[in-house]
């Protein structure tokens, strides 16, 4: 099998100690970072979510799949992060309140850092006060927002609405993204930006600091 192959399927499994391994064995075929992310982890964990919406596999299948996911992620962040330049600016990220999904946020955090963004990564389940609040004590260009559930979609449009209200909407931008959200929701709920993956959330947010 194709390591890539094996790689998706490692992840599918939830296996992490050979999640790890396999992408350790990829790297050392010299497969580029990126291929490696998107076909052999990315794929894996997409064949999971198909899973799970069908009930094939429950909650501790997908969280052992994320475990290995993450084993993956591990080795692949310094190639990511490798080629940065510092710094571009910096910009406050995190998955927004009530949701716990961090896997997507934490790749557009290493994107961002490899692109030479100083990154301040709040984590998950952040109340929009509190990335107002530290964009404001950071002197932040922007704030990136994730959500991977319809029900903590609204919560993107409160961290904008109270930018807003703070007199922050021209200086702190915002981009939004994960898997519901879409350029129409960004557009409905007054963001700067919407961003469909790690690699165009670089491209949108330099676009917002203007440097491209
Ligand atoms: Co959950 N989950 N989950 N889950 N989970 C989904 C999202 C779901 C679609 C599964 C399904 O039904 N098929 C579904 C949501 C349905 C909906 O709202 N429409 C769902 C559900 C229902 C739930 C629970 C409610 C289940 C329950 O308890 N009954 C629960 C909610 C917990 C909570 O948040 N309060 C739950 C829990 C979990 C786990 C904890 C077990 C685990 C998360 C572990 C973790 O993140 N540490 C988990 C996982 C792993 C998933 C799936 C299978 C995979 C998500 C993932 O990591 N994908 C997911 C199904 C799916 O999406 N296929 C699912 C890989 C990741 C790289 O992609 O995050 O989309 P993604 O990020 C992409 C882009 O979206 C984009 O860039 C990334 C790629 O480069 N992106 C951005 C993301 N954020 C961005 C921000 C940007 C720009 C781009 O700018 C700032």
């Amino acid at each position: 099998m194709p390591p890539l192959t094996d790689l998706a399927d490692a992840v599918i499994r939830g296996d992490h100690p050979q999640a790890g391994a396999l992408t350790r064995e990829a790297i050392r075929l010299a497969i580029e970072p990126k291929t490696i992310l998107d076909d052999g982890l990315i794929a894996g964990m997409t064949v999971v979510g198909d899973r799970f919406r069908v009930h094939e596999i429950f909650l501790p299948d997908v969280l052992l799949a994320a475990k290995a996911m993450y084993a993956g992620m591990d080795e692949l962040r310094p190639l990511l992060i490798r080629d940065g330049v510092p710094s571009l600016g910096k910009i406050v990220i995190g998955s927004v309140k009530g949701d716990l999904h961090d896997i997507g946020k934490n790749l557009v955090g290493i994107m961002l850092k490899g692109a030479g963004f100083d990154v301040i990564d709040l984590g998950h389940d952040v109340a929009p006060e509190a990335m107002v609040r530290t964009a404001k004590e950071q002197g932040a260009a922007v704030i990136g927002m994730s959500a991977l559930l319809t029900t903590t979609m609204p919560v993107m449009g409160e961290v904008v609405s109270r930018l807003k209200a703070e007199g922050m909407g021209g200086t702190v931008r915002t981009v939004v993204g994960g898997a519901p959200v879409s350029e129409a929701f960004a557009r409905e709920i007054g963001a700067d930006a919407y961003a469909f993956d790690a690699g165009n959330a670089v491209d949108v947010v330099k676009t917002l600091v203007g440097r491209r």
